[in-house]
């Protein structure tokens, strides 16, 4: 029913892996839906178990298709893409995709800040500091994508005490009862297994790729006031950003300010 061309240059189960993304792309396989067996799509192709094989777990790595086990494949729900050159909230993110913000707040009250969250808001890390700590479980139309723990300088924050945070935005409210106004920030990714206790919320498998996000963010007088260790789900997220080559000083230099620190 369909063919591959025998005499391309481009390997069979890179041409069956094209055309399967044809599929995605077009809308003729939606999100969620099964695809066909290794075995039928043999059949279909007229090639071998390995081809398919290797053509379906390309789609897999890449996050197109998803193998449950004992189930079948499916086609994976797209990415929600995330440009990382604006200052964003996740209430304005999901909004902005026609999705339902949602939090569940699992700690919500003043505490002590570890020295890493005391040093990124400005204050003195050498002695105890107190800040207000928010951790929610973020979703949005009631899936779970990511947990947040942010840090807020304390008693600056304190007006949070009396807000609900399951029904608000903290960006909202820390502009209406605070007068800050998140101006910008320092944002740091890296890929990780996901923990015991976060895999529990996310509903996730202990172990699937996580993001690791660390924000310091700044209001209009830069000041710092927020310090965030998130962890959002790896199969729902992809973060883009758009880089320009920079030419002004004699050399070329990439406008990203993104780096890589390497390991550890
Ligand atoms: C985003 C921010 C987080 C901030 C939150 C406020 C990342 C990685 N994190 O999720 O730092 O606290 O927005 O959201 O982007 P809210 O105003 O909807 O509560």
């Amino acid at each position: 029913m369909f063919t591959l061309s025998k005499d391309s240059p481009l390997p069979l189960y890179y041409q069956l892996k094209s055309d399967l993304e044809r599929f995605i792309e077009s809308g003729k396989w939606q999100p969620g839906m099964q695809v066909p067996s290794e075995r039928e799509l043999c059949g279909q192709y007229h090639v071998s178990r390995i081809t398919v094989r290797q053509a379906i777990t390309g789609l897999v790595n890449e996050g197109r298709l998803m193998r449950e086990q004992g189930r079948g494949t499916f086609v994976a729900h797209p990415r929600i893409e995330q440009e990382l050159t604006a200052l964003t909230s996740f209430t304005q993110d999901m909004h902005q995709r026609g999705k339902k913000p949602g939090s569940r707040v699992l700690y919500s009250g003043a505490q002590e800040l570890s020295a890493q969250a005391a040093h990124a808001l400005g204050l003195d890390s050498s002695s105890q500091q107190t800040g207000f700590v928010l951790k929610r479980l973020r979703t949005a139309n009631g899936e779970p994508l990511a947990v947040e723990t942010a840090h807020l300088l304390w008693p600056r924050c304190a007006a949070l005490v009396e807000v609900d945070m399951e029904r608000n935005s903290l960006y909202d409210a820390l502009r209406r009862y605070c007068d800050i106004v998140p101006t910008n920030a320092r944002q740091q990714i890296k890929a990780a297994a996901c923990a015991d206790a976060e895999a529990r919320l996310l509903e996730v498998r202990r172990g699937s790729p996580v993001l690791h996000i660390i924000r310091t963010t700044f209001a209009q007088n830069g000041e710092a006031f927020e310090y965030v260790e998130s962890v959002y789900r790896g199969d729902k997220y992809v973060f883009y950003a758009e880089l320009n080559m920079e030419t002004t000083r004699g050399g070329a230099y990439l406008h990203s300010r993104a780096h890589s620190n390497g390991a550890g």
